[in-house]
């Protein structure tokens, strides 16, 4: 178990109580071409800190909103809203006013911070929100140069922290909406450590060496965990980048030799072939691959040409980070891993029983740090005895390694099959001319389903019939026949949400 103090304020851990134990003169963050220490990034979220009670009136318990990129002044603000002892939602740029509505009414959001870049949608939705009081700018590119700055400046670089209590609610993330409306994930400040005194203490072995560096947003849990939370709390920098595009990744990797890397495995695609190209990737000592499931060539190819494992991992707004996951000494290709230490994982048949091992059902997941949705009858649908029911299918083995199977409701039912999708997925990405591949079912009339795969080509091959007809040959001499795509469809690119995810629901309207 994790042994908190009952009184505790996760950024205070994350930041003061880190120069108390002599990290002040090291770098805590790398961004806009600066690097700050832990010292200055104490004394700029105890400035903002300041202006958000005195300045603003922010009293504990009150939901702030940050809107921006990745970059440090949104750690800054974030740090500062938890010490004030107020509830944060961190928002990522691509959303709109519609999407920034339903937060902040779901949240009931009062303070909003945001990056002068980014105001006008949310301005548009301070404007009819019965919430929301107030819109404060701050300059992302860390010049000081916006109103929370100004204000910030005249402050005191001391701020006597709300002493929240351990399990008073310190975040909540909003779920990516893949489908449907969001839900908000409730999590404590003992949660914001127990994911980095957990998994990255354990899977990760953080030391203050680590430079960190990554594509998810802040505003995903995955970010924050990945690339503010696992760093801070060890000592460890993180190098953030507002636009981490693979070229501006693998850049930032070689320019400061970075040695953890959060991404998804599109990402490690593209850095693959950058090292047959001259890039060297050399200094990462881990790159964590999650949000999509990693193919086993990836996983490979990685092997094979840095001599380490690709940390496939499985995680969830709901439970705040990655509760299943390989090991730098325990790994396998399609194999996404073992609980880590401290989360319980099965999988359940619809009724809720744990089915065979072998055998393909929901995972379940119970853990330390959720599943708490606010204010939402959902909850009794996704979590059942403390159990987070999520939406994947899987498969234990019989050594109690967990296999991804599909989404569920990427399950494709045609002809009394069962059909995977990421498996003929994952079929037609072994194919040379295939870059990026969603399979989804089309409804057909003979059928109930035929699979249908769109697909998008790399450089130099053209998606015709004799292109469409190579595939389904290959796919149907790689898995069962009967999977292969009935139907092709070339694209230029895949739908995707902020974070990356394919957006199979969309393609799956297409084939309605
Ligand atoms: O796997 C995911 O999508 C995820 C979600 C939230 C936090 C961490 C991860 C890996």
């Amino acid at each position: 178990g994790f042994d908190y103090p009952d009184r505790l304020n996760a950024a205070v851990e994350l930041t003061d109580r880190m120069v108390e134990r002599g990290f002040g003169d090291h770098t805590a963050l790398i961004g806009n071409g600066r690097r700050r220490t832990y010292k200055e990034l104490a004394d700029w979220s105890n400035r903002i800190a300041h202006v958000l009670v005195e300045d603003l009136g922010v009293v504990p318990g009150n939901r702030v909103l940050i809107r921006s990129a990745n970059n440090p002044a949104m750690v800054a603000c974030w740090l500062a809203a938890t010490k004030a002892g107020a509830v944060v939602v961190n928002t990522m740029p691509m959303l709109r006013t519609g999407e920034l509505t339903a937060i902040v009414d779901k949240a009931e959001i009062s303070h909003a911070l945001c990056d002068t870049r980014l105001m006008d949608e949310l301005a548009a939705c301070a404007k009819t929100s019965r919430f929301l009081k107030a819109v404060v700018g701050f300059d992302g590119t860390a010049n000081h140069d916006a109103e929370l700055d100004r204000l910030a400046l005249e402050k005191p670089v001391h701020f006597d922290a709300v002493e929240t209590s351990q399990d008073d609610v310190a975040l909540l993330g909003f779920t990516s909406g893949t489908t449907g409306s969001p839900k908000a994930t409730m999590h404590f400040h003992r949660d914001l450590l127990i994911i980095a005194d957990g998994y990255a203490k354990e899977v990760l072995k953080v030391t203050p060496d680590d430079i960190f560096v990554g594509s998810p947003p802040l505003a995903f849990t995955f970010g924050l965990g990945g690339l503010a939370i696992f760093p801070l709390r060890f000592g460890a920098s993180a190098a953030l980048l507002e636009n981490a595009s693979p070229p501006n990744l693998i850049d930032i990797i070689q320019t400061y030799k970075a040695t953890v890397c959060f991404t998804a495995p599109t990402a490690y695609r593209t850095m693959l072939a950058a090292m047959d190209e001259g890039a060297d990737l050399s200094s990462l000592r881990a790159a964590v691959s999650a949000g999509e499931t990693l193919p086993a060539p990836i996983y490979e190819e990685w092997m094979a040409k840095t001599g380490k494992p690709m940390l496939d991992g499985i995680g969830a707004t709901e439970l705040l980070h990655i509760f299943v996951t390989n090991r730098f000494s325990d790994h396998r290709p399609a194999c996404t891993g073992r609980p880590v230490t401290g989360y319980e994982a099965r999988v359940i048949d619809d009724e809720g029983n744990e089915v065979p091992r072998g055998t393909t059902g929901r995972l379940a997941v119970r853990g330390p740090t959720g599943c708490r949705y606010l204010n939402d009858e959902r909850q009794k649908d996704y979590v059942l005895n403390g159990w987070n029911i999520t939406g994947d299918s899987f498969v234990m083995d019989e050594d109690g390694y967990l296999h991804f199977a599909a989404r569920n409701d990427d399950m494709i039912q045609s002809s009394g099959y069962n059909i995977a999708g990421p498996e003929v997925e994952a079929a037609l990405l072994s194919h040379p001319a295939v870059a990026e591949c969603a399979v989804v079912a089309k409804p057909d009339e003979a059928r109930g389903n035929i699979v249908q795969a769109h697909v998008v080509l790399n450089e130099g091959h053209v998606g015709d019939d004799a292109m469409a007809k190579a595939l389904q040959d290959h796919v149907k001499a790689t898995i069962a026949p009967y999977k292969y795509p009935r139907s092709i469809v070339f694209t230029d690119a895949l739908p995707k949400t902020a974070t990356g995810k394919i957006q199979r629901f969309q393609l799956r309207e297409v084939a309605r």
